[in-house]
């Protein structure tokens, strides 16, 4: 091999592992770690997880968010109001310039209502992202356990 190659070849290869749980990038959005917890059944609403980079210079905004096995998908947001817990829709999330929107368990998180199919623990979510600016990305989201508070291994 030309030695140019073999240093591109390096050069991927340390750009790749600096940016490990990146599974899609999408003009200057990375999408980091997603996951999803195994549902209960169908008649119960499921979550999924994941973070959001923006190395650009102008933010972009979340506006939709599309799975096949969910009539409907949404950001939400889970606080705390007189000590009950409770969750609402979050609308469009901003995904702040040269910031990371994390969705975790306890905070903003994807909420997939009306499930097709259960979320069996060891298979994938399919889910769909829409971006205002950069446009839409589909990637696959691993199923943890229904109590897991972080991706499987
Ligand atoms: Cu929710």
């Amino acid at each position: 091999m030309h030695r140019s190659a073999v240093a591109l070849v390096f050069l991927v290869f340390v750009a790749v592992a600096a940016r490990a749980g990146e599974v899609a990038t999408l003009g200057d959005l990375a999408i980091v770690s997603p996951w999803a917890r195994a549902s209960i059944g169908t008649s119960r609403p499921a979550a999924a997880f994941l973070s959001v980079t923006n190395r650009g210079a102008e933010s972009d905004r979340l506006v939709a968010i599309e799975s096949p096995v969910a009539a409907r998908a949404m950001a939400h947001r889970t606080t705390m109001e007189n000590g009950v817990m409770k969750m609402e829709p979050a609308g469009a999330v901003e995904i702040p310039a040269g910031g990371t929107v994390t969705f975790k368990p306890g905070g903003l998180h994807i909420m997939l209502m009306k499930l097709r199919q259960p979320l069996k623990k060891g298979g994938t979510l399919s889910l769909t992202l829409r971006f205002e600016r950069a446009g839409a990305v589909t990637i696959e989201a691993p199923i943890a356990g229904p109590g897991a508070s972080g991706p499987p291994e």
